[in-house]
């Protein structure tokens, strides 16, 4: 049997690797269902090859354009955010990837959830926003999540056949980003030229990004949380720029677990796709003797403070995660339209997390109207 896949954020970096994945595993995966945000050209291509059953765009005025490209095609095409979060519920989808950016994965997330779907998550701002509600769904739902993030694959992977053994603590690896080792002075001047080339993984702007300021990993810590049921004080993050130890686990008896591998996000996503089987690839293999030496250092709180706020946010719970999500996007949009500089990212995470009113229990649509103000502020303390 195929399974037949959702992919929810066609034409993004996961989007586009998932598909070849799929070109690649014919006898294994069909495409069911595309979504994207803007880009009518690449859908259309995707449409083309793939067949899938419905198609939607999220950017409504781009129908039009998109109905002309595939007019002659057997596909179904809708557009909008609400058409997403419906055509999510049918029947003929096993397995949804959510791998569009930001906060925008959460609402489909959730649709997903409460249809039953299995879920290969790859918006990990899902998870950081909305971690509790969504564990909880999950469990009523009986519906499983398959981690896509590389890091968070490695753990799961490292999990299977464990049962109920307890996790003492789990060594999250980061790359470090392309301004590892750098000094406050440097990062004061640091340029999103510079910030876009990351040395191991190829991935979309906004993660690059936070790969560049350490915020993906502090993210992916509250992440990891929600995902494996840990307290933020079971989570290491260790700075390993070889990228080739995805992460670990430690049991109680001291024992670690971990996953290795060259750095291609094609082997988490066929992983979260497959699972549990492994499909067999003809991806390059790891060598020993290509890497005689793999390295391991703390992380530096002090110049790249988005790591640290991030395990602030998730100490502090309830809706402060939000918080610093919301203000991290707008800042992260901010520095790539060069309206800020690289440092003045934190002042405004750190300010919005400050300012917005914090709630301890917060349900759905407190998340909802905290990540709108969130975003409101953080744009008042732009200055261009
Ligand atoms: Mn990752």
């Amino acid at each position: 049997m195929k399974k037949r896949v959702a992919i929810l954020g066609s034409t993004g970096s996961i989007g586009t690797q998932a598909l070849e994945v799929i070109r690649e595993n014919p006898d294994h995966f069909e495409v069911e269902v595309l979504t994207a945000c803007n880009n009518i050209n690449l859908l259309s291509k995707q449409v083309k090859e793939f067949n899938p059953n419905t198609v939607v765009i999220a950017n409504e005025s781009r129908y039009n354009e998109l109905i002309d490209q595939l007019e002659d095609l057997p596909v179904k095409v809708y557009a909008g955010n609400d058409a997403i979060a419906q055509i999510v519920e049918m029947d003929t989808i096993d397995v949804v990837l959510t791998a569009m950016v930001g906060y925008s994965g959460l609402l489909p997330t959730i649709k997903a959830i409460k249809s039953g779907k299995t879920i290969a998550l790859a918006n990990k701002e899902t998870l950081v926003v909305a971690g509790e509600i969504i564990q909880k769904l999950a469990f009523h739902h009986k519906v499983s999540i398959y981690p896509v993030d590389s890091e968070h694959s490695a753990i799961f992977q490292c999990l299977v056949g464990e049962g109920q053994n307890v996790i003492e603590k789990i060594y999250l690896t980061a790359s470090g980003g392309p301004f590892r080792g750098k000094d406050l002075e440097f990062l004061k001047t640091a340029t999103k030229e510079n910030a876009l080339k990351h040395p191991n993984w190829d991935m979309g702007a906004k993660i690059t990004i936070d790969s560049a300021t350490m915020m993906n990993k502090g993210l992916e810590a509250i992440e990891a949380r929600w995902l494996f049921g840990l307290t933020p004080t079971q989570i290491e993050v260790v700075v390993h720029p070889q990228s080739i130890i995805h992460s670990a686990v430690q049991f109680e008896d001291g024992s670690i677990k971990a996953q290795m591998g060259l750095p291609d996000m094609k082997l988490p996503i066929l992983y979260a796709l497959g699972f549990p089987n492994r499909v067999k690839t003809e991806f390059p293999r790891f060598s020993f003797w290509d890497y005689p030496e793999l390295n391991f250092e703390k992380p530096d709180l002090t110049n790249f403070r988005n790591l640290a706020l991030a395990f602030e946010a998730m100490d502090k719970c309830g809706n402060m995660p939000c918080i610093l999500n919301a203000a991290n996007e707008i800042a992260v949009e901010a520095f790539l339209n060069d309206k800020i500089g690289f440092c003045e990212m934190t002042q405004i995470i750190e300010q919005s997390m400050q300012k917005i009113n914090y709630i301890k229990h917060p349900e759905l649509d407190d998340l909802i109207n905290t990540d709108k103000e969130t975003r409101e502020f953080s744009k008042t303390l732009i200055k261009k």
